[in-house]
This record gives C-alpha cells, sequence and structure tokens, in this order.
C-alpha cells in the first residue's frame, strides 16, 4: 500500500523534495511543539483509510485491556515519603481499553502509516530527532485506546518523551483532550502547579479538539493531559504510534503488564 492512498499528500508535503512547502510544514509544526507542547495536523489521514481502519478495528473491543485504573499524576511508584496526601502520590483513575499490536499487525494501513520511511522521517523532523525507530516487542508499537461510554483517562504525563497519535472515532460528546503546556520539567515535578490542575483549577487548561484523521504530535513528558468521560453511546477511538530514537527498543514488561494486562517479550527490567 502507498503513503500517499492514506496520508492527504495533496494538503500536507511531507516529502522533503517538495522543498519549501515541506520546510513551512515542518517549521509550523515545530513552532507548536516548543509554544505549546503539541502539533495538531487535522485531516493527515484520508477519510477513506479511515474508514477502512475503524472497520477493522472496532469489532476487536473485546479483545483489548479493559481496566479501572488508579495511578499517580506522574505514572511512577508512590513515594511514601511524602505522605498519601501529597500531589506527588494523589491518585486519578483511568478506565480506557487498550488493544495490543498483536490484534492490529494486519491492518495494511496502520503499518503503513508506522512503518514508511517516508512518514518516520517526517515525524522526526517536527520532533527534532535525526532519526526515528518502530519499537519491536510484540504489543506496544502500535496500540489503539478504546474509550466506551462513560470511561476516562486521568491527569497524568506521559513516561515517553513524545507521542504521536491519530485520532479514529471521536465520542458523540464529552471525551474533552485537556492539558497544561510545559507544567512540569525534568528536573522540577512544579508539585504547587500540578496541585491546582488536579483540584479544578481551569486557569491554564486549554482543549485540543480532534476530528477523525487528524494526526497529533504531542510532548506528554511535561505536558500534563487527561481525556473527560465520554458522553453518548460510541466509543471513542485513538491510534498511538510508538517510535524510539534507539533501535531495537522493547517496552519494559512492568509497563506491558499496566497497559496490556499481559506480558510478550518486553524488558525484565530497567
Ligand atoms: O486518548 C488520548 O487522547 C490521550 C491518550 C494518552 O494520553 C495516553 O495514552 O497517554
Ligand atoms: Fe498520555
Amino acid at each position: 500500500m502507498q503513503l500517499s492512498e492514506i496520508v492527504d499528500v495533496a494538503r500536507y508535503a511531507i516529502d522533503p523534495a517538495s522543498g519549501a512547502e515541506y520546510d513551512a510544514l515542518v517549521d509550523s509544526a515545530r513552532a507548536g511543539l516548543a509554544e505549546s507542547g503539541v502539533c495538531v495536523l487535522e485531516g493527515f489521514v484520508r477519510r477513506d483509510a479511515i474508514d477502512r481502519i475503524v472497520a477493522s478495528v472496532a469489532p476487536r473491543e473485546a479483545s483489548a485491556f479493559h481496566k479501572v485504573k488508579q495511578h499517580n499524576v506522574y505514572l511512577v511508584a508512590d513515594d511514601p515519603s511524602l505522605g498519601e496526601h501529597h500531589v506527588r502520590n494523589a491518585k486519578e483513575t483511568t478506565t480506557s481499553a487498550t488493544l495490543g499490536y498483536d490484534h492490529l499487525s494486519d491492518i495494511a494501513e496502520l503499518e503503513t502509516l508506522y512503518r514508511s520511511p517516508e512518514m518516520i522521517r517526517f515525524v522526526a523532523a517536527c520532533l527534532g530527532f535525526d532519526q526515528l525507530h518502530p519499537y519491536e516487542d510484540a504489543l506496544s508499537q502500535i496500540n489503539v485506546l478504546f474509550y466506551p461510554p462513560g470511561t476516562s483517562l486521568g491527569w497524568h504525563f506521559d513516561n515517553a518523551t513524545f507521542t504521536v497519535t491519530l485520532m479514529l472515532a471521536e465520542a458523540e460528546a464529552g471525551a474533552d483532550f485537556e492539558y497544561v503546556p510545559f507544567l512540569r520539567t525534568d528536573t522540577d515535578p512544579s508539585y504547587d502547579a500540578v496541585a491546582k490542575v488536579v483540584a479544578g483549577d481551569r486557569s491554564a487548561v486549554k482543549t485540543m479538539r480532534q476530528s477523525p484523521g487528524t494526526l497529533v504530535l504531542f510532548r506528554g513528558h511535561t505536558t500534563i493531559h487527561r481525556v473527560t468521560p465520554v458522553v453518548g453511546g460510541s466509543t471513542r477511538l485513538l491510534a498511538t504510534f510508538i517510535y524510539s530514537p534507539t533501535p531495537g527498543t522493547r517496552m519494559l514488561a512492568v509497563n506491558q503488564q499496566t497497559f496490556f494486562g499481559r506480558v510478550v517479550d518486553g524488558i525484565a527490567d530497567g
């Protein structure tokens, strides 16, 4: 399958051979990421390709890992020295479900998007990497989040420094993607600022709209984010593409267990 059958290449000049048009696209993506931690490429994937992906993915909901998960916003083990009421340990709830790559590898549109050298080069250029590489464990490479009615994703900072996501199906209502850009740094957990957001302070909260076909590059490690509960009868579907600057990367077994409820060739410890 050709990438041009999937990506709207008339709208998005992802090939460096396009010259000035390509440069402008990469520059604006970099500017968005630097300013607000996010680059939103609406209509990046063609509607007919999205329809085919959804037709393949939606019936597989029962194979996804459905869970009610309590986690702190930093997605790391609690720090008992700070006490259970400290924002470092305060609990958020996540109820979305995750379908692993071993249930998705036959979907040609997702494979082509994820592995095409042209697509990887474009994503790397926007994010400021010389090169990116697909993950190599059996579960993480491409995964799909299912948000059935009533489910949500609690406030958190991602473990990964960046994510690449593709909106497949929106909820009828609710399911707002909310975020506060650059709330923490790699060295400062910003407890006071995080505590305000988690307690409901809306003053710095932004909302991102994503229609089906929107590709998002996101700096989720420093940008706190959540998805509010899905309202209405339909399920929200989001594909995530996982890349590493280093070839041969596999997800840690402990993270596979958290996200997929099972371990398949994950790395035993970190
Ligand atoms: O569902 C979304 O839009 C965001 C998902 C997310 O933040 C995550 O999986 O870490
Ligand atoms: Fe996240």
